[in-house]
């Protein structure tokens, strides 16, 4: 009879210290799952710089980081590193090759604070066609289309042959309104094409300031003499 209760008892306590033993164990998962979504959100602080090629991304970049900054990339690969005078931003220098420029955007793109469209103001002429499809598909880009703020920097003001922003705003729109129909016709005739948007209104030649977001357009020069005074004040005015 006593071994029985005796024998009640011990089981009874074992069971209360094996729940004991779970609810830590529980508390302390939720608490290093926490301690994780929280440094992953806390990465949501990233400018992306984005482009073509030989815009000037990664000169802004080097422009814009500490000094002592030393990793070593090839080219393939994206840069990223702490804003000089803000820690808690990260600023990420994307390759602007064709193969590789959505691959890094994707995989930042849900980390985006800010993104930055760097052009180069002296060939845009040139390139426009293949600058401005870039921005169309950046611009529909379901993540960024609502509340990432946009900065499109005209780089290279220091060059006698560079196109203010003005003027450059005005060759990217008439351009992205072509860009706009062949798209809607591919869109009529392959059904394959679905994640195209249309930007801007219908029936109306494209502006930017049709497109409900945040787009501002900036002149710089990262080259010599260094000039990324609208760009710095982008950046602090950001949130
Ligand atoms: N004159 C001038 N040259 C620039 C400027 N920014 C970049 N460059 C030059 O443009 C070339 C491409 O720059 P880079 O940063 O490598 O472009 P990325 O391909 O976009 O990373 C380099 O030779 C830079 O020196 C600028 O503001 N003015
Ligand atoms: C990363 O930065 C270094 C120097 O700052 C540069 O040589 C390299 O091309 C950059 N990589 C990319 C992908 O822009
Ligand atoms: C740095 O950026 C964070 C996040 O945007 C902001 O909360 C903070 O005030 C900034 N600090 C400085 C010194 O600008
Ligand atoms: C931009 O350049 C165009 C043509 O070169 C000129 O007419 C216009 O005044 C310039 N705009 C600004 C704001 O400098
Ligand atoms: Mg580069």
């Amino acid at each position: 009879m006593e071994k029985h209760v005796e024998r009640f008892i011990s089981k009874n306590s074992e069971s209360q210290l094996i729940g004991i033993i779970i609810a830590i164990f529980t508390v302390t998962i939720t608490l290093v799952l926490y301690v994780l979504w929280r440094r992953r959100t806390s990465i949501g602080h990233c400018i992306l710089l984005t482009g073509l090629c030989n815009a000037g991304k990664t000169l802004i970049y080097a422009r814009l980081i500490h000094t002592k900054y030393v990793q070593t990339h090839t080219s393939v690969k994206e840069n990223i590193s702490d804003l000089e005078y803000n820690h808690s931003i990260k600023i990420v220098d994307i390759p602007g090759h064709e193969r590789l420029r959505y691959k890094f955007f994707d995989k930042y793109k849900k980390f985006a604070k800010g993104l930055v469209f760097v052009i180069d103001s002296v060939t845009i002429q040139k390139d426009v066609r293949d600058t401005a499809e870039f921005l169309y598909t950046l611009l529909s880009d379901l993540m960024i289309r609502k509340s990432v703020p946009i900065l499109i920097l005209c780089n290279k003001q220091d060059h006698t042959l560079a196109k203010n922003s003005t003027v450059i705003k005005a060759v990217l729109e008439k351009e992205m309104n072509l860009l706009r129909v062949t798209k809607t016709n591919q869109l009529d005739n392959t059904d394959a094409s679905s994640s195209n948007v249309y930007l801007g209104i219908t029936g109306k030649d494209f502006s930017f300031s049709h497109l409900d977001r945040k787009i501002k357009f900036a002149e710089c020069s990262a080259g010599t003499p260094t000039d990324l005074e609208q760009f710095k004040s982008w950046l602090i005015n950001l949130d």
